[in-house]
């Protein structure tokens, strides 16, 4: 299962680091909508669903999480620890995120408004879903 990590580019000087994420440059999808989480409680798993076509890029802004990607076949953990990386999260992936440290802050920048309809909630859904494609 390829995993796509992205390393922004990170504009330093002795005042500190910023990053600038722009749409079809460092973002590969017009960004329609951005949320983001924090105050994780320990011990916490988010997510445990799949999109139908929605398109993500996760960034731990502060903190650290993990985030377990699983395409029904293979599953793969992400450490995301740094400012300056995002991971890509498209369609048809389930998703988890895990161990957020203190203070965890995880942004998500997304192809589509907010719809409930796009969301895969149970698994065995997922799986079937997955496993007809393969068919295909
Ligand atoms: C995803 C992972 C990475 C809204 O009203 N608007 C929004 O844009 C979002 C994302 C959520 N909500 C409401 C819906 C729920 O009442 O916020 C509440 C918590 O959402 P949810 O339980 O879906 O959060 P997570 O952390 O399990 O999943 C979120 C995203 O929903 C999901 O698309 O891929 O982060």
């Amino acid at each position: 299962m390829q995993v796509n990590k992205y390393v922004f580019q990170s504009h330093g000087d002795e005042r500190g680091q910023l990053v600038a994420l722009e749409e079809f440059r460092d973002i590969p999808f017009r960004i329609k909508r951005v949320y983001y989480m924090y105050d994780t409680a320990p011990g916490v798993v988010r997510g445990r669903h799949a999109h139908k076509s929605l398109e993500q890029i996760l960034v731990c802004i502060h903190g650290s999480c993990k985030i377990t990607m699983d395409n029904g076949r293979e599953k793969k953990i992400v450490p995301l620890e740094r400012p300056y990386e995002g991971l890509y999260v498209g369609p048809h992936m389930w998703h988890e995120m895990s161990e957020f440290s203190e203070g965890a802050v995880l942004l998500v920048l997304a192809s589509e408004l907010y719809d409930e309809s796009d969301y895969i909630r149970d698994y065995d859904e997922f799986l079937k879903m997955v496993e007809k494609e393969h068919e295909d």
